[in-house]
């Protein structure tokens, strides 16, 4: 055992469960494991989670600030961005300045940007990626409660029996709670999980009915549930009468469209069976929640959705009792955090928004606001056309990769190329958006900074330093405040850590607030610096006749509207638009287990890079077969904003005629595979929330001449990867090297892409056996170290990585360069390849299936035989459909 130095409760950077973490420190390093005292996860982490440590360390980290690509020091580079800044504010008025945050800031970050630009700068374009994210969420809750609330709590998980999952695939996204429900379904025998999703997600494994609807038509099956409750006689009247008010119009409008059944079936594209057992199942079981996620949220009717949702709970009184509920999933770690302060730009601050002048008022008067903002400012996708327009000049982004995540992210790269002042604040040396930044800000990232984050249910936990800063790296809080003061406003910003900025935070929530506002946690305000620094999970609101904080709200039936009561919604369900016959396939995207977006962070982790190595796109086997498409060719996919070149994976988990790509890679990774570039902005009129999940696009299949597997010591430079621009290029970091998978498309041969690549020679040595017809193979070795090491062959030739990654590693000698030139220790012996199941444990699919095919039938064995599935359980859906898969191949055979 390594001697333990230090350890540190934190909480998970990734996604907004939430998840405690102890990280221990010791003489080899950082290790972590779930805090069993956190009561979001008891001790459990998820895959992502349970690998942070290999995404720590200085390499690739952006470690001085930077002037026009030039390192600069501190103070020149505060003072560029606070002159820059002035200077177009005097010149075309505070307006012309923008900020663009994240849901991955701190509180205490996103308090002091909100404040500079609202109360000081006087510029009202704040907006955040949570526009992307949870915008149709908030505009929805607002709607129907008055007020940006969840109302549940993560207990009411134990307590539910029916869960319905709309358009999240908690599997992969929010495991843990997801490993909360699964344990609820297995312990009782009434328990049901129905999942909602055009896709055959990873969560259907746990399923007992998967409603495969037509994208986008989700109003017309809650529409078409409200009905049925109606008709079968289950409303909740006395609720109904008591807590809420619109329920005729929501009913008229449902019955409208959604009359009977077999219309819901027809519009939605499912069986009247299946949806029939569906709305029984939330009929007979008041013990339901919801649960719902992008799915929902990323549409251009992504509100109407929420409400739709929400209806249908109001309708049956489910809403602040235990186990009942509708539960937004928030994405990002701090997403919640974003909105308490509020940092949209539909928002002031601290659920404040500029509907109510006497409430905005205060804001000023709390914060002596020499400039307060009188009106919403851009949100994201009006924000980026303001910059294109060149009307908003300066933009600073934080936290955030808008060259990938953004849709018509092509449109973006050629806005912030025009925008005279980009500031960017990244951990990372080179991201996609980095590339057009005027100033780059190293900011420290997790396990540096200090503050706190608030999850899904509405539980504030501390994120806390373990490490010290690495290079000149600051925290986000620390980079805002030097800039505000130099700008002159010193006044506000003379906070000296996250402590003092945290309590202004509560405090704020707390002025003047005779219970208008539901974000309140004034029982924080005075917090001292050694109370912040052990404070333990709250969840909101913390005021002082209401210590402890409350874990579910709405119990009185008391809500944030005017006349204290919620609000049905009349949604109508809108008609949906056919693929044109130049782009005739629907277009979906998500997310996948063992990535976090852009992969700055995850991509860096090798093992988290063996789930999914290369970009692909998921295509129904008839439209495989109708494009002439085999699994792992090559496709490119394309409509007017932009195209991808991407593998194919095939699977009936796909409906026909509909495609998934991930939103993960970036250029960083592929040469072209950022999926944004295939989504145009619609957005949802309502909450400005772009519509990520339903594109079109064409389909081509591509035939490389060459395929081409490389390895390098260093990682391609951005010229070199240049050279790749027309042609199929990914990589995957491995420890000792870079790995990169190439399909040369047409007009280079593999001699000429080493000339191009301007690979210095070295000791070159050449298999002597390939010639550049037929394969051709070639390696550098300088001062006895591996340099690099290409295999080209009209078909992909079988390496093995992992070797090869050895021979990074140790001294080398050309007389070892034929073996080299092998690709693998062994001719006889057998590589495994296939895709990584279980990333705890490096299990991949082929040891899997034939421990099946000897008889391990069940997760539990495999376990006992591969150990595959026991660490951090994120494999188990996987494990399951596998065994599901395998098992019916046998009874098949048999
Ligand atoms: N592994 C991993 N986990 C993450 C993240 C990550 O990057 N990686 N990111 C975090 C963040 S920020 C977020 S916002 C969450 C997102 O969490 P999720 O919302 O679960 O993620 P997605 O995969 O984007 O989308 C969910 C599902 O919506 C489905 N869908 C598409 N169109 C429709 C539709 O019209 N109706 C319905 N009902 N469903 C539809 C998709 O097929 C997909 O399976 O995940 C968080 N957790
Ligand atoms: N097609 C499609 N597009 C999507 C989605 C989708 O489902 N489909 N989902 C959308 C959603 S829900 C989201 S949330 C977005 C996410 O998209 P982004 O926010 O663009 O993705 P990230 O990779 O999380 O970007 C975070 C950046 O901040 C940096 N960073 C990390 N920690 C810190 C820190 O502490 N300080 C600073 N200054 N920088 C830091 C990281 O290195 C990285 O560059 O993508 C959206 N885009
Ligand atoms: S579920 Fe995984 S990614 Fe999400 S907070 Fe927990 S450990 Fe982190
Ligand atoms: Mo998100």
């Amino acid at each position: 055992m390594n001697d333990i130095l230090t350890r540190t409760l934190t909480t998970c950077p990734y996604c907004g469960v939430g998840c405690g973490i102890c990280a221990s420190e010791t003489a080899k390093g950082v290790t972590v494991a779930g805090d069993s005292t956190h009561p979001a996860n008891f001790g459990r982490l998820c895959v992502k989670g349970s690998a942070l440590a290999q995404t720590l360390g200085d390499k690739g980290r952006l470690l001085v600030p930077q002037l026009n690509g030039e390192n600069c020091d501190w103070p020149t580079a505060i003072n560029a961005v606070a002159e820059g800044l002035q200077q177009i504010i005097a010149q075309h008025g505070a307006g012309a300045v923008a900020m663009y945050l994240s849901g991955q800031l701190l509180t205490e970050d996103y308090y002091v940007a909100n404040k500079l630009m609202k109360g000081f700068i006087g510029s009202p374009h704040v907006d955040t990626n949570s526009r992307l994210c949870m915008a149709s969420t908030v505009a929805g809750h607002k709607r129907a409660f008055g007020a940006d609330v969840v109302p549940g709590c993560y207990n009411d998980i134990e307590q539910a029996r029916l869960f319905v999952l709309v358009g999240a695939n908690m599997a992969w996204n929010h495991p843990v709670l997801f490993g909360r429900i699964q344990a609820v379904i297995q312990a009782n025998d009434d328990a049901r999980l129905v999942v909602i999703d055009p896709r055959r997600s990873a969560s259907c494994e746990a399923a007992q009915l998967h409603l495969k609807l037509r994208p986008g038509s989700d109003v017309l099956l809650f529409n078409g549930l409200l009905s049925f409750l109606a008709e079968q006689g289950k409303l909740d009247h006395r609720f109904i009468n008591l807590h809420t008010e619109g329920f005729a119009s929501a009913l008229a409008s449902a019955q409208q469209q959604a009359s009977t059944v077999e219309l819901v079936a027809t519009g939605c594209d499912l069986p009247v069976e299946q949806i029939l057992q569906f709305y029984r199942w939330f009929t007979e079981q008041p013990l339901s929640l919801t649960l719902f996620s992008q799915g929902v949220n990323q549409a251009i009717d992504g509100t109407d959705k929420v409400n739709a949702i929400i209806n249908c709970h109001l309708a049956t009184g489910r809403i602040g009792k235990a186990g009942s509920g509708p539960f937004s999933l928030t994405g990002q770690p701090n997403a919640m955090g974003g909105r308490e302060v509020g940092g949209l730009a539909n928002q002031l601050a601290a659920h404040i928004d500029y509907s109510d002048k006497t409430q905005q008022a205060l804001v000023g008067e709390f914060w002596q606001a020499p400039n307060l903002v009188q009106q919403p400012g851009f949100k994201a996708v009006e924000l980026f056309d303001a910059i294109e327009r060149g009307e908003v000049k300066a933009v600073w982004i934080v936290a955030t990769n808008p060259v990938v995540s953004m849709p018509q992210a092509d449109r973006i790269k050629a806005a912030l190329a025009r925008c005279p002042l980009v500031i960017v604040s990244d951990m990372y040396q080179h991201t996609d958006t980095l590339a057009f930044a005027t100033i780059k800000l190293p900011a420290l990232g997790w396990s540096e900074k200090d503050g706190t984050v608030t999850n899904s249910e509405r539980c504030i936990s501390r994120q806390r330093a373990l490490l010290p800063a690495p290079g000149q790296a600051k925290a986000d809080w620390q980079i805002i405040c030097d800039v505000a003061r130099a700008m002159g406003f010193s006044q506000g910003f003379n906070f000296s850590s996250a402590a003092q900025i945290f309590a202004e935070h509560a405090a704020l929530s707390g002025y003047k607030n005779k219970g208008q506002r539901a974000f309140n946690i004034s029982a924080l305000a005075n917090l001292s610096a050694a109370q912040y620094q052990q404070l333990n999970p709250v969840q909101w609101p913390v005021t002082e006749d209401r210590l402890q904080g409350t874990a579910r709200l709405f119990a009185d039936g008391e809500f944030f509207t005017a006349s204290g009561k919620a609000q049905f919604v009349a949604v109508y369900q809108r008609t949906l638009s056919l693929p044109s016959a130049a782009t005739p396939l629907l277009l979906n995207s998500g997310r996948l287990r063992d990535q976090w977006h852009t992969m700055t962070r995850t991509g860096r982790a090798v093992s988290l890079m063996q789930h999914y190595s290369e970009p692909f796109v998921t295509l129904h086997p008839a439209d495989a077969a109708l494009y002439g498409i085999a699994a792992g060719d090559f496709v490119q996919l394309s409509n007017a904003s932009g195209q991808m070149l991407v593998r194919a994976e095939i699977s009936d988990s796909q409906r026909s005629g509909e495609t998934f790509v991930p939103m993960h890679w970036s250029a960083q990774f592929a040469s072209q595979a950022r999926a944004d570039v295939l989504f145009a902005a619609h957005t949802d009129p309502i909450s400005g929330q772009p519509a990520l999940k339903l594109s079109q696009v064409a389909l081509r299949r591509m035939s490389p001449d060459w395929q081409i597997l490389l390895f390098t010591r260093e990682p391609l430079s951005p010229e070199q990867q240049a050279v790749f621009s027309q042609h199929y290029l990914a990589r995957m970091p491995l420890a000792n090297c870079q790995s990169y998978r190439v399909g040369l498309m047409a007009g280079l041969d593999p001699m000429q892409l080493v000339q191009q690549l301007q690979f210095i020679p070295g000791v070159t040595c050449r298999d002597s056996r390939h010639d550049a017809l037929t394969g051709y193979r070639a390696a550098a070795v300088e001062n006895k170290q591996l340099q690099w090491v290409l295999f080209a062959g009209t078909d992909l030739v079988e390496v093995d990585p992992l070797w090869l990654n050895q021979q990074f590693s140790a001294s080398f000698s050309t007389d070892n360069h034929l073996q080299l030139l092998s690709g693998r220790a062994d001719q006889s012996g057998a590589i495994d390849n296939s895709a990584l199941i279980c990333s705890c444990f490096s299990v991949r699919s082929k040891a899997i299936c034939r421990a099946i095919a000897n008889g391990a039938d069940s997760t539990a064995k495999l376990g006992k035989l591969l150990q595959c599935g026991t660490n951090c359980g994120s494999c188990l859906p996987e494990l399951n459909q596998l065994l599901r898969q395998q098992l019916s191949l046998t009874s098949e055979g048999a």
